[in-house]
């Protein structure tokens, strides 16, 4: 344990020397091993250290939003939530988080296994990648999670000791309250969208008294219901794919909240993966493979997903919600398979709703993604997202009408050649 500061080649180097766990890894003397930091997140630093026997990932939090710079300061506690998160999902879904191998609360660092030769998954998708192993592993690492940290597996005590964990996770919260739930519908100074082309769209959007109302809902729903413990920010950038290995990283966002929110993280951002296909190069069969696979993609994650959390509920319903005792008997096997449909169809709806909010941000609020920022051609590139924008603005204004993902995936079919 350490005194803060942020961390340079060389006293990181010296720092890992002093951790036998660490030295053992690597192998080999501190000065053998090389150290490059790589982080391209918003948030954090990132370095890849690798020594003649092997290599680790140290992450550190700095003190401030790294994309924004100092006048963002973000409090380091987001490191210890983190570990806790991982710790947590490594027990409820494993093999599919990476393995910490050292955590240090003062200096905010996380060491852990090194993925290798896994990549970011949004950067796969923009190559037109598609990944075999994604739908099983994502659609087990959501039902796992979830349904493990709810009131459906944990009995009300462990339930409330849960949220208290991560209740101290309110700025990372607010970063997620602000930039998805309120910025992008009002004028705010770090905004930013393909200008000119979609000034009208966000003017549009910044005016229009529905979509407020819809995305207030979404917001207050984000805030005040604590389902499980999400992971709170898993986009394609936090998920390290492989043909035939899963990897959820970065649960920096962590606290009990919503499960539609990491559900729609993802379908909304393999929507935007699909939309976005129209603006890169590749030849015309390698785009409609790839199209097709991603929204197969999006028709597994919540598919499977259901399937898997349903056989939880069905087999390991060892928690205070739904007593068993209240539903004795055929009739009240029945009623209560009938409720856990009723769940399920409620809980679709906030996926749907929540994947609109995460598309909407992308486009018109601060932190935009490669999808769409690595379309070199501005016009092709407004053209996608104001694809995505008309997809996402009627997922938020019409949920109800969306009662499968067929229905979201026939609308992104449809609006894939608007
Ligand atoms: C200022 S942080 C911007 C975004 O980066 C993270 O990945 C989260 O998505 C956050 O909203
Ligand atoms: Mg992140």
């Amino acid at each position: 344990q350490s005194p803060y500061r942020i961390l340079r080649e060389a006293d990181l180097r010296g720092y890992l020397a002093g951790l036998p766990a660490i030295v053992s890894q690597l192998g080999g003397a501190a000065g053998d091993w090389s150290i490059s930091e790589v982080g391209d997140g918003n948030l954090n630093l990132v370095f890849i250290v690798k020594g003649p026997r092997g290599g680790i990932a140290v992450k550190q939090a700095l003190p401030y939003v790294r994309l924004v710079g100092e006048s963002w300061p973000l409090p380091l506690s987001r490191a210890h939530y983190e570990h806790l998160a991982l710790v947590h999902q490594a027990r409820l879904a494993p093999r599919l988080v990476p393995a910490v191998l050292h955590h240090d609360g003062p200096l905010a660092l996380t060491a852990m296994e090194l993925l290798e030769p896994h990549i970011i998954m949004r950067k796969g998708l923009i190559g037109a990648v598609s990944y075999p192993r994604f739908v099983e592993d994502i659609s087990t690492f959501l039902a796992q999670t979830l349904f493990f940290s709810s009131d459906l597996a944990l009995s009300a005590a462990e339930k409330k000791d849960g949220i208290a964990a991560f209740a101290g996770n309110h700025a990372l919260c607010k970063i997620t309250e602000d930039l998805i739930f309120t910025d992008p519908y009002r004028i705010a100074e770090q905004n930013h969208w393909t200008a000119p082309w979609l000034d009208a769209t966000a003017a549009a959007f910044r005016g229009d008294l529905d979509l407020h109302v819809a995305i207030s809902r979404l917001k207050l729903k984000f805030m005040a219901s604590p389902e499980a413990l999400v992971h709170g920010d898993l986009h394609t950038g936090s998920i390290m794919v492989t043909e035939s290995e899963t990897k959820v990283i970065d649960p920096e966002f962590a606290f009990y909240g919503p499960m539609g929110f990491d559900i729609g993280a993802v379908i909304g951002n393999l929507i935007m993966a699909f939309l976005a296909s129209a603006g890169h190069e590749r030849s015309p069969g390698e785009r409609a493979s790839f199209e097709a696979w991603v929204l197969e993609a999006v028709e597994g994650v919540w598919n499977e997903f259901s399937r898997k959390f349903l056989v939880l509920w069905r087999s390991e319903a060892k928690g205070d919600g739904y007593p068993a005792s209240l539903f004795a008997g055929e009739a009240g096997a029945a009623r209560l398979e009938a409720e856990r449909q009723a769940y399920m169809a409620r809980l679709f709806q906030d996926t749907v709703g929540f994947a609109a909010a995460k598309i909407i941000r992308r486009i018109l609020g601060l932190a935009h993604n490669i999808d769409f920022e690595w379309i070199a051609d501005e016009k092709q590139r407004a053209i996608c997202e104001a694809r995505s924008l008309k997809l996402a603005r009627n997922m938020m204004l019409e949920t109800p009408s969306y009662t499968t993902i067929g229905a979201v995936t026939y609308a992104a079919r449809e609006l894939r050649h608007w």
